[in-house]
């Protein structure tokens, strides 16, 4: 199979699955990789992190991980989703609570669909955040730069990894965040 550019994705679970609580999840969908075609080049640690927005549900367990995969991001999306189906995500509510969310932040240097309308998925309000869902794939994920959860554990595993259009590496978007924001994300 041919390998494209670094893929990074980042794991999160606040609810239990068949596999167990939220970490054993995330264990669970990252040995489960190899068998969607993807190969897992480095992991982050796992932490512990408030859940979004304040009060929403129990607190999550989120991660990161650098993987090999097809060329091809749309049958990266496919596979994170069959994962995600795999560990008995319901999509009950945008932002709701689950026990396993899957995101596509970045594939190399790709934006998608192009750069201005990845641009204007990054520009939403909170409010439009809330309520408008992509019906296309954007990356790099356009919420990305504005989260601890994702930020800290990218830190372990890809921190010089450069935003396309942001031009800012992810070792300065994290140190760029407010330090309670950074602070709230624990190691397990
Ligand atoms: N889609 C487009 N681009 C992408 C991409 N780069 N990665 C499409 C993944 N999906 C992408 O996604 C909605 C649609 O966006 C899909 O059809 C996909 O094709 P979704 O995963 O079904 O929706 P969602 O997860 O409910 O929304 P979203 O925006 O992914 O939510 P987030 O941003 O993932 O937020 N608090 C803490 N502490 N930790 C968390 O991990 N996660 C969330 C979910 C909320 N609060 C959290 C955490
Ligand atoms: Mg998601």
């Amino acid at each position: 199979m041919p390998f494209g550019q670094e893929i990074l994705i980042a794991l999160g679970a606040n609810l239990p699955s068949p596999a167990g609580g939220p970490a054993d999840t995330l264990r669970a969908a990252l040995a489960s990789l190899p068998e969607h075609g993807l190969r897992l080049t480095r992991q982050s640690r796992f932490y512990a992190t408030p859940c979004f927005p304040e009060g929403a549900g129990p607190d999550y367990v989120n991660a990161c991980a650098v993987l090999d995969g097809p060329d091809d991001p749309a049958q990266v999306l496919a596979a994170l989703h069959a994962i995600e189906a795999e560990h008995g995500r319901a999509r009950l509510q945008r932002w709701g609570s689950r026990s396993l969310d899957l995101d596509f932040l970045a594939m190399g240097d790709r934006v998608l669909p192009d750069a201005t309308s990845q641009a204007a998925w990054r520009a939403l309000t909170p409010g439009e955040q809330r309520t408008r869902t992509p019906d296309r794939l954007i990356l790099p994920h356009p919420r990305l730069q504005d989260r601890a959860f994702v930020l800290v554990p990218l830190c372990d595993v890809a921190p010089d990894w450069r935003h396309p259009l942001l031009g800012q590496s992810v070792r300065a978007l994290c140190g760029a965040l407010p330090e309670t924001d950074r602070a709230a994300v624990r190691p397990l």
